[in-house]
């Protein structure tokens, strides 16, 4: 049960205190990136390197993170999706020092229409690009009605509160100490246009939406948090035009994929496990789709048959 009241919380509890130290740093900055989206829904004039272009509620989230990790002690290289190259924090990444893989404005196209959005962050011990085996913690903030953060590690997966300290800085105590998905699926939400869906992914679909509800906002955060929630399956899958998908591997795939299978679920590229994905650049994109193990299993084993 999600503890109603967030003054009741426990103390995050990682091991490990650069991991702690990160995700304390994030949660600091969390209220003050939410302050500044109203004024920053407008495009900034620039791309990302991924090609799209970028709001300046992106930048913004993007520089404060940055001065805020590689502030702590232990961050050896600040990466975005938002940055072609990555920011040096001092000290060598996979030798006592991590390497913090940020998505700032996860679904910041959402901020026209007022929807969700979130910040990912993935904590590697090896220099990107590495695989989702190099990620020793991973987690999310979700801007919902609440300020909620998601957070990974070897321990296993929290789901915490984020709140507004009176000195604007943001403090997370944790609502759930052990987050696992729902044995029973309920909802699904699969990204991209229909006919840009490849066949036998399209017939797949079919399936699931005669058993589930659909949940689709936009976001991957919020969408994937359903999945948490209710357990399910969320895609973003390959397209016919685009078979690598969207969504980045470094940034997003991996992140979430290490945050569900902790707790208890699958993650797969449609054919491999996305942990496994090996990355040629730091901006990779990988299909991705995520949730209950026996949704992906059967989803693999429809696009073998395909
Ligand atoms: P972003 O990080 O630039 O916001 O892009 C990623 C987002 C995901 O959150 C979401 O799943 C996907 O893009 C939605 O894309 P689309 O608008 O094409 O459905
Ligand atoms: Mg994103």
């Amino acid at each position: 049960m999600v503890d109603p009241d967030p003054a009741d919380g426990g103390d995050p509890s990682e091991s490990d205190p650069v991991v702690a130290a990160i995700f304390d740093a994030v949660a600091a900055t969390a209220p003050e990136i939410r302050a500044a989206l109203p004024g920053r829904r407008v495009e900034s004039g620039t791309d990302n390197p991924s090609g799209e272009s970028v709001l300046a509620g992106d930048l913004y989230a993007d520089e404060l993170l940055a001065d805020a990790l590689t502030a702590v002690d232990g961050v050896g290289s600040f990466v975005s999706e938002e940055r072609e190259t990555a920011v040096d924090a001092g000290g060598a990444v996979g030798e006592g020092a991590y390497a913090v893989a940020i998505d700032p404005l996860d679904g910041s196209s959402n901020l026209r229409s007022n929807n969700a959005m979130g910040t990912v962050v993935g904590v590697y011990d090896a220099p990107l690009p590495a695989t989702g085996r190099d990620l020793v913690a991973a987690g999310y903030v979700l801007y919902g009605p609440i300020t909620t953060m998601i957070v990974a590690d070897e321990e296993g997966v929290r789901e915490e509160v984020v709140e507004r300290e009176s000195n604007g800085s943001g403090s997370r105590s944790v609502v759930e100490d052990d987050l696992t998905l729902p044995d029973d699926p309920l909802v699904y939400g699969f990204g991209g246009r229909v006919p840009d869906w490849p066949a036998d992914f399209t017939a797949f679909a079919r399936e699931i939406e005669d058993e589930l509800k659909l949940r689709y906002g936009g976001a991957m955060v919020g969408d994937v948090n359903q999945v948490l929630t209710y357990g399910g399956l969320f895609a973003y899958p390959a397209l016919v035009d685009a078979p690598e998908g969207k969504l980045r591997l470094s940034f997003e795939a991996n992140p979430i994929a290490y945050i569900v299978e902790r707790a208890g679920g699958a993650a797969t590229d449609g054919d491999t496990d996305i942990l496994d994905v090996e990355p040629e650049g730091v901006h990779d994109r990988v299909p991705l789709y995520v949730g209950n193990e026996g949704l992906v299993k059967r989803l693999e084993d429809a696009l073998a048959d395909g």
